[in-house]
């Protein structure tokens, strides 16, 4: 059996990869072969570069309304053809279909009308000085593109996370080259394909393929490139920013994160229960906001612990396409293995698992794919490995406090600051507890409740930078002041 292939998007055109090395993309549910992918290297990410520098200028001076209304197009070019983005969001990732209808493909028509939005509304500063004996002086700022810019993303909300990056990018006048993760390329390939059909110049959006270590870091490091935003592992951050940082490249590092969902006895306790399992296991437990350690206060501990099993023990595991499935497959073998090696820690640390645990039972030909039933681990000190590193998958811990203060501390004792959220009827507990939580975001009464506007980033390991709203149109350009003297 032949498979279709995933090349690469350069200058307009899919072109296979000059080494003509080509990746095994597989289907996490079944382990089944999907794709052949471009397995790129230097050479790729040079021609990617390359026409991406080709085609900066003509976009850049193109007005922003202009931009606006390609942006435009390109949301209303994923609308058309929906149904075959989310199918193959959750083919190449592993989740729900109805999830990849709620969530991921909306949002990427979101980012792209809203950011259209934005820089049709973009205003830059000015600032009047008051004459000394009579001669004053204007200051105005202007907005430039800040030239070709690389966008690494990784595979957990594939085009969700690479819209997020390109449709900023692309309305403040850059080009770009995009690096999707290797397990959920073809979703960018889907969107390749909108971009032409909308009208967007050749060599503005640009896709390369392949392993992190082959075309992520050449592309990194290309002279060319001029900005990089990307969205992974703190441990790859690392490497970004060191290959980054020599020729001084602005840089957005959106990481890991290992984030509390922190329960209080005057909480509206069947909403934080229903919060604090969407927050535990949305997207397998594969979004760097989900709560994967959740506290509790001493006084509604066994009663929060019993309706956190029995809502987790309800999740249905199973075919992403069947609408009634709550978690689909992780995304790949290894991965699970990764995190049922963190159930197995959790016991050798002294845990007890209260729900899950296990690979469920599941019909072929799911009984090949990456599954495993979401599953809540309690009795463990806050403070040992389970607890304290990102897994990453549907693995949650519960924990024990009696005081805000000790909560507080719990919540921040980990290296990471992405996010949390805090389940609380007293007001002034809400404010308090998000104020003092080592964090770049919290929800309080809510999670993931998302206003495109927000400052969205991480402290501590979890990022360095802010997108969203102004915080990416400040990214993806440069501003430069002009002062006249009158
Ligand atoms: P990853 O770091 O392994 O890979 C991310 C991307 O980086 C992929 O495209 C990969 O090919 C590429 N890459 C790998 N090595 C590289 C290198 N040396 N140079 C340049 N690029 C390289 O992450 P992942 O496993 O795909 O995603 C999971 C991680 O991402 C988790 O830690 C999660 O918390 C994090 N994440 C963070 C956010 C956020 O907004 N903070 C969002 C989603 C995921
Ligand atoms: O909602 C967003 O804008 C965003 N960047 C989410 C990231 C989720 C990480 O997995």
């Amino acid at each position: 059996m032949t498979h279709r292939t995933t090349p690469n998007f350069i200058g307009g055109r899919f072109v296979d990869p000059a080494g003509g090395r080509w990746l095994d993309n597989t289907n996490p549910a079944t382990n089944a072969l999907l794709t052949k992918l471009a397995r790129s290297g230097a050479e790729d990410v040079d021609a990617a570069c390359q026409a991406a520098a080709a085609a900066q200028e003509d976009w850049g001076a193109r007005p922003p309304t202009e931009r606006a209304d390609l942006l435009d197009a390109v949301a209303q070019g994923i609308e058309a053809r929906f149904d075959e983005f989310a199918h193959t969001e959750s083919a190449d990732q592993g989740k729900p279909v109805a999830l990849a209808r709620a969530v991921d493909i909306p949002r990427a028509v979101a980012n792209f009308r809203f950011f259209a939005g934005a820089v049709r509304h973009d205003e830059t500063g000015f600032h009047e000085m008051q004459g000394h004996l009579g001669r004053g002086a204007l200051n105005y700022t202007l907005r430039r593109p800040v030239g070709p810019c690389a966008l690494i993303t990784p595979w957990n909300l594939p085009l969700y996370l690479l819209t997020w990056k390109t449709a900023p990018a692309l309305a403040m006048g850059n080009t770009v080259v995009a690096k999707p993760s290797e397990f959920t390329p073809r979703t960018a390939n889907l969107l390749a394909e909108v971009m032409r059909d909308a009208g967007i110049p050749d060599g503005v959006f640009n896709v390369v393929h392949g392993l992190g270590a082959e075309a992520g870091a050449p592309l990194t490091a290309h002279e060319a490139i001029a900005a990089v935003s990307f969205t992974g592992g703190t441990a790859t951050g690392r490497l970004v920013a060191a290959a980054a940082a020599p020729a001084f490249k602005k840089l957005s590092l959106e990481l890991g994160g290992k984030n509390a969902t922190v329960i209080f006895a005057d909480a509206d306790l069947d909403a934080a229960l229903d919060g604090a399992t969407r927050a535990g296991f949305a997207n397998q437990g594969e979004i760097c906001l989900c709560g994967s350690r959740i506290l509790v206060e001493d006084s509604v501990y066994d009663e929060v612990v019993a309706g956190l099993v029995e809502r987790t023990n309800a999740l249905v595991v199973g075919d992403p396409k069947d609408p009634t499935t709550n978690l689909g497959a992780l995304v790949s073998r290894a991965h699970r293995d990764k995190v049922e090696g963190y159930i197995h820690l959790a016991q050798e640390e002294g845990g007890t698992v209260a729900a899950g645990g296990s690979r469920p039972a599941l019909p072929s030909p799911f009984d090949n794919g990456n599954f495993l039933r979401p599953t809540l681990i309690t009795g463990l000190p806050p403070t040992c490995r389970t607890a304290t590193e990102e897994i990453f998958g549907p693995v949650v811990t519960v924990h024990r406090f009696s005081t805000e203060e000790e909560a507080v501390a719990m919540a921040n004792g980990t290296r990471y600051g992405l996010s949390a959220s805090v389940w609380t009827s007293h007001l002034q507990r809400g404010h308090r507890v998000a104020a003092a939580l080592e964090t770049g975001l919290v929800w309080v009464n809510t999670w993931l409740l998302r206003d495109l506007r927000v400052p969205f980033g991480g402290v501590k390991e979890s990022g360095v930078g802010r997108e969203g709203g102004i915080h990416s149109m400040e990214f993806y350009s440069e501003l430069k002041n002009v002062c006249l003297q009158l």
